[in-house]
């Protein structure tokens, strides 16, 4: 049977976000794939001349993805589209709709897909250290590297959201329509998720989150603009600079699927506290304008997230190995690229 061509292209959701400016630079420097952009906003010019299609609109339009089906044969998706930790506190049931029924329909979208085609479909989903939930401060100090496995009792609908997304793709990847008599282990949803620690971006700064104490501080700084950081000095989570996120996802992507033990994997690069990185930030610009001004709720938000997070199963599965250590990630990635730049753009 003759079946219609559509065009094999990697789709991108949430492309305007700041996981979506790496990922795709990267990819457009890399060559070879075709990129589809979905966002709610428009895509930043500088990005859409290196995708083949933008497509404005939401990942909970389920005509606008069957249309987008209907065109392209999706052989990879980078589901990056979320609402962020804080912003998903002030309406978490619009966070549900959009963390896990957007989630839900980009799973069904890969596995119609998947049938189309014959072939399973990657699907990357950015996971977080949200999805973990430490009980108190005191336990939070005394624990080392958090394991996968471990202490995953999210207290934020994000972390809620992201926990139960990782089930979902583990449910579509080994387990979707378990009782059908046309079950092929050649289909399906080939999904693979990074629990992502705090990320900082020299191009873009991010809103919504509960991590975005460290991006704000330096961005500001850079900017000579005060900033009153929202944590305690003494807050320690892990973080990683945006070029070995992408370079994790990318990774993970092209990681041969019979040499991943788990579906959902810890990363991590370097944990200074709010005040060693205040003080890494005052020794580039002596007179910036930093100051502590706590906000409990959020502050209690941070607390819940480990200090550190042990990542020896993307080193040993895949190859992890971040590039950018934190002197690194300041000296040769974020000074020269945030001075460099007249005005960092704020993204969702
Ligand atoms: C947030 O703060 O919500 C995110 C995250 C840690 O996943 N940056």
């Amino acid at each position: 049977m003759l079946r219609p061509m559509r065009e094999p292209v990697v789709l991108v959701t949430g492309a305007n976000g700041e996981i979506g400016h790496g990922l795709i630079e990267t990819l457009a420097v890399e060559g070879g794939a075709r990129i589809v952009a979905l966002d709610l906003v428009a895509l930043d010019s500088s990005l859409a001349s290196k995708c083949h299609e933008v497509v404005q609109g939401s990942i909970l339009d389920r005509e606008l993805l069957h249309r987008l089906v209907s065109r392209y044969e999706f052989r990879t998706i980078h589901h990056l589209a979320a609402m962020l930790s804080t912003r998903a506190e002030f309406t978490p049931g619009a966070a549900h709709e959009v963390n896990v029924q957007g989630t839900l329909n980009l799973l069904e979208l890969a596995a119609v897909q998947s049938e189309w085609s014959d072939r399973r479909v990657k699907f990357l989903f950015p996971s977080s250290i949200a999805v973990y939930g430490m009980p108190s401060l005191e336990v939070k100090t005394s624990m080392r590297r958090i394991q996968e496995k471990t202490w995953n009792l999210p207290t934020t609908m994000y972390g809620c959201n992201k926990a139960y997304c990782e089930h979902l793709g583990r449910y579509y990847a080994r387990h979707y329509k378990q009782l059908s008599t046309q079950s092929s282990s050649s289909c399906g949803v080939d999904f693979r998720s990074i629990r992502f620690p705090g990320l900082i971006s020299a191009v873009t700064v991010p809103s919504g989150g509960t991590s975005d104490f460290l991006p704000e501080m330096i961005h500001a700084a850079a900017a000579g603009k005060p900033y009153a950081c929202f944590v305690r000095p003494d807050t320690r989570i892990p973080f990683m600079a945006m070029p070995d996120a992408i370079r994790a996802l990318l990774l993970l992507e092209r990681a041969d699927e019979s040499f991943l033990t788990r579906r959902s994997y810890n990363v991590t690069s370097f944990n200074p506290s709010a005040e060693e990185f205040r003080e890494r930030v005052m020794a580039r610009w002596p007179d910036a304008d930093i100051t502590f001004s706590v906000d409990t709720k959020r502050q209690a938000i941070v607390d819940s997230w480990p200090a550190d997070v042990n990542d020896d199963g993307a080193r040993a599965d895949w190859g992890f190995r971040p590039e950018y250590d934190l002197d690194r990630a300041l000296n040769d990635y974020l000074l020269p690229g945030i001075s460099g730049r007249s005005e960092p753009r704020s993204v969702t």
